[in-house]
C-alpha cells in the first residue's frame, strides 16, 4: 500500500499502458534470483521499461512525470519553474517527511513487535510531523494544489504519502489547507479506484 499503489496510482492518471504484475511477500517472491536480477534492493514497486528496470517508487513516478506527464499536462516542462518545485515537494514528501514518518511508524505503530516501541520518540516524531504539515499548509494558502490552480503529478505523489500518514494516524484537522485539498485529491475517480484494490 505504501510504495506500489501510488506508482500505480501515477500510472492509472497518466493512462500509460502497462502491465501489472502481482508479487507474492509470502512466498518471497521479491527474493528470487529473477527478481533481484533485476531489483537488487529486493521490493516492490519495480517497474520495467522496454527491458530496463527501474526501482525507488519516487524515481519511477518522476521519471514517468518527465516521460509522460508533461505532454498530458500534468507534469511541469523541464524549463519551467514549476518543475524546480514539483522535484522540490515530491522529493519532501518522501525524503523529509517520510524520514519522520517512518520514525513516527517504528516507534509505536501496531504492526511493529511491541519490543521495539519507543513511546518518547513517537510523540516526538508525531510533533514533528505536525510542523511538517504546517509547511505543506503555508504552501497550499491561497491555491488550491501544490503547483497552482491545476492538479498534477506532483499532488498525487505528495498526497499519497499524507493519505498513507493518516492511514497510520497521523491527524491532519489543525491543517485546514492540507485537509481541503486532501479532500480533493481524494474525490478523484482515479483514488477511489486504486485505493479499493489495494486496501
Ligand atoms: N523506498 C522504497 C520502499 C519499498 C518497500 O519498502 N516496499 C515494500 C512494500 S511497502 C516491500 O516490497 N516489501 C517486501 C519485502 O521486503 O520483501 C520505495 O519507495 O520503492
Amino acid at each position: 500500500m505504501s510504495s506500489a499503489t501510488p506508482v500505480q496510482h501515477a500510472l492509472l492518471e497518466l493512462q500509460v499502458p502497462h502491465e501489472a504484475v502481482v508479487v507474492d511477500f509470502a512466498k518471497k517472491e521479491t527474493h528470487t534470483e529473477a527478481f533481484l536480477a533485476l531489483n537488487p534492493n529486493g521490493k516492490v514497486p519495480m517497474l520495467v521499461v522496454d527491458g530496463t528496470p527501474m526501482f525507488e517508487s519516487l524515481a519511477i513516478m518522476q521519471w514517468l512525470g518527465a516521460r509522460y506527464g508533461v505532454e498530458r499536462g500534468l507534469w511541469p516542462h523541464e524549463d519551467a519553474p514549476e518543475r524546480l518545485q514539483a522535484l522540490s515537494w515530491t522529493t519532501w514528501a518522501y525524503v523529509s517527511f517520510g524520514a519522520v514518518l517512518s520514525r513516527y511508524r517504528f516507534a509505536g505503530d501496531a504492526s511493529v513487535d511491541a519490543t521495539l516501541h519507543y513511546p518518547a520518540q513517537r510523540e516526538h516524531a508525531a510533533a514533528e510531523l505536525q510542523e511538517l504539515l504546517g509547511i505543506l499548509d503555508h504552501r497550499l494558502e491561497g491555491q488550491s494544489y501544490l503547483l497552482g490552480e491545476t492538479f498534477t503529478l506532483a499532488d498525487l505523489i505528495v498526497a499519497n504519502v499524507i493519505v498513507y500518514a493518516t492511514f497510520t494516524g497521523v491527524p491532519v484537522d489543525a491543517h485546514a489547507n492540507v485537509k481541503a485539498w486532501l479532500a480533493r485529491f481524494q474525490a478523484r475517480p482515479s483514488f477511489g479506484k486504486v485505493w479499493a484494490t489495494a486496501a
